[in-house]
């Protein structure tokens, strides 16, 4: 297994290899569903957990991401939806940036909060953008961050955020249209997105079938992250 995973995402990309994530919200998921869960997980070519939410109960990240890692080899990715949520017990975490938004509290605040913790950890640091697009519905990133979306019309904006997390030196960029949107990041955005940037793409948010997940892929996204179809259908990811 390769050593690091911004590497192993890295070259997954160079390699045309698509990958593949399942969201869990800590929030959701009770300890005693995890090993159920993990199975199915387990049975699936899933390349990593992600774990994380909006809003989590202190410690109750640690307690989950511990008890999935009782039940799999699979590597597990923190999602923090703030720095609250960090836990050694995982093996990286996606250094989230809120660039489509204004809110100094998720685009540097949050980060500095988190380096009392991260200076002493051994997690994987992979420096994200992370851009929110309106997925039909108020997601509770817009909530909790108290920021609004980029439009899915505003493809160059949306484009140039894109570029500019990469000139800052992000070491990937996340098109997110919020867990439980009602319309994923459209595939012209994700085309455009991807022939812009060199770095890996991340997509997520609504992707409730497997034809808009092929249709991601096929548009250029590296890595997808699935969360409610999973969730809602433990089934869903069968035969992927
Ligand atoms: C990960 O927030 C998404 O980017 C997950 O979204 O729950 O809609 O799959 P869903």
């Amino acid at each position: 297994m390769e050593k690091g995973i911004l590497q192993y995402i890295v070259t997954s990309k160079k390699q045309g290899r698509k990958l593949l994530a399942i969201l869990l919200d800590p929030d959701k998921l009770s300890l005693d569903e995890i090993p159920n869960t993990i199975e199915k997980i387990n049975n699936c070519s899933v390349d990593f957990i992600f774990v994380g939410g909006s809003t989590v109960e202190i410690g109750t990240t640690d307690l989950c991401v511990s008890t999935i890692k009782n039940y799999t080899k699979i590597r597990v990715i923190l999602f923090p939806g703030d720095y609250t949520q960090l836990t050694h017990t995982a093996d990286a975490v996606l250094f989230l940036s809120l660039v489509s938004g204004r809110n100094p509290e998720y685009l540097i605040e949050q980060q500095v909060r988190s380096v009392d913790f991260l200076k002493i950890s051994t997690l994987e640091i992979i420096p994200t953008g992370y851009i929110l697009i309106d997925g039909g519905v108020e997601t509770a990133t817009q909530r909790v961050s108290n920021t609004l979306p980029l439009l899915q019309t505003e493809l160059e904006k949306i484009t140039n955020t894109a570029l500019a997390s990469q000139f800052m030196g992000k070491d990937l960029v996340y098109l997110e249209a919020g867990s439980g949107a009602t319309e994923a990041v459209e595939p012209i955005i994700i085309k455009q997105v991807s022939n812009a940037i060199d770095i890996p793409l991340i997509v997520g948010g609504g992707i409730r079938t497997k034809k808009q997940l092929n249709n991601a892929y096929n548009a250029g996204a590296d890595f997808v992250v699935i969360g409610t179809a999973f969730e809602e259908d433990n089934e869903f990811l069968d035969g992927i």
